[in-house]
């Protein structure tokens, strides 16, 4: 991968500037100083290893070299106030990974709310949404997304030094089994982030999203960040992008994206 190889691949797409780092440190970090200084709307930023790589909260995100996508895109999107604009970027992403993978590779990729992109239950991608405001007006949004494209790219089981037990996760090549050219992904998740990201406001999206989520009817345990912890059987996805959800009492929940861990609950009562 190389700045060369990329304008070319990408150069149909209504992208910004794009920039390309053998290593970085996190994409997110470095887009987010970028956009404070200016960076065109749909800027790129995307590094073949990430050497301090984040997911939610405190977590890591695992990225060695010749193996994965590391890239975000600096977005200045128009969404009426109060429409849950990290909630839908966040399945923006998702969605645009989930569509690349089931339309060009064939794969059976779905979305567990509200940022993993999994395919037989395993996690290949993650999505990092982040927001800057001015005031209570929303100025630029990091959409963060990491791919496994080879089997290298999944973390072993004690890379982070056991700080938590990884959700199970594959690779691209390990569900197909024949190697995948990393440019050829990144222009079709692009084109996919592309073509949604003007529609964010319409139904449509919601449905689209919708439509691909694992655990729809499930129960499922939700743990917040405050590490409160309850069952909630999943009912629909809000025309918002949060997720509801009905409590064992009976009381329906609307889940906001912040940060929300997903478990299924073995013993589903139906
Ligand atoms: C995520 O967080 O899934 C969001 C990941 C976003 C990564 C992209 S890469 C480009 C951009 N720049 C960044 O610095 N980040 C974004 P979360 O749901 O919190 O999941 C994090 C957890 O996933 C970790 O605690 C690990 O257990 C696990 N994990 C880490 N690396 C992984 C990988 N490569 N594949 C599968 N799981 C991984």
């Amino acid at each position: 991968m190389d700045q060369l190889g990329l304008e070319n691949r990408l150069a149909d797409l209504p992208l910004g500037e794009i920039r390309y780092f053998d290593a970085i440190g996190s994409t997110n970090d470095y887009a987010a100083a970028w956009a404070q200084e200016g960076a065109p709307d749909c800027s790129l930023v995307i590094a073949d290893e990430q050497t301090a790589g984040r997911g939610r909260g405190a977590r890591q995100w695992f990225t060695p070299p010749g193996s994965a996508l590391a890239f975000s895109l600096i977005l200045r999107p128009e969404i009426p106030e109060g429409g849950g604009q990290i909630m839908r970027i966040t399945g923006l992403g998702a969605l645009g990974v989930s569509r690349a993978l089931r339309g060009s590779y064939q794969l059976p990729a779905e979305i567990k709310w509200p940022n993993d992109v999994l395919i037989d239950g395993l996690k290949v991608a993650g999505v990092l949404a982040e927001a800057s405001w001015t005031g209570d007006q929303l100025s630029m949004v990091v959409l963060g997304i990491g791919i496994n494209v080879a089997p290298d790219a999944v973390p072993p089981d004690d890379w982070d030094g056991h700080h938590e037990r990884p959700f199970p996760a594959t690779s691209v090549e390990s569900v197909l089994g024949t190697p995948v050219d990393r440019l050829v992904l990144l222009q079709v998740v692009l084109t996919e982030l592309l073509r949604w990201l003007p529609r964010l406001s319409e139904p449509k999206f919601i449905q689209a999203w919708r439509e691909k989520l694992v655990f729809l009817g499930d129960w499922v345990q939700v743990i917040t960040s405050e590490a409160e912890m309850f069952e909630g059987q999943i009912i629909n996805l809000n025309g918002d992008g949060s997720l509801r959800v009905r409590l064992r009492s009976g009381e329906l929940k609307s889940l906001q994206v912040g940060e929300i861990h997903l478990r299924l609950v073995d013993s589903s009562p139906k």
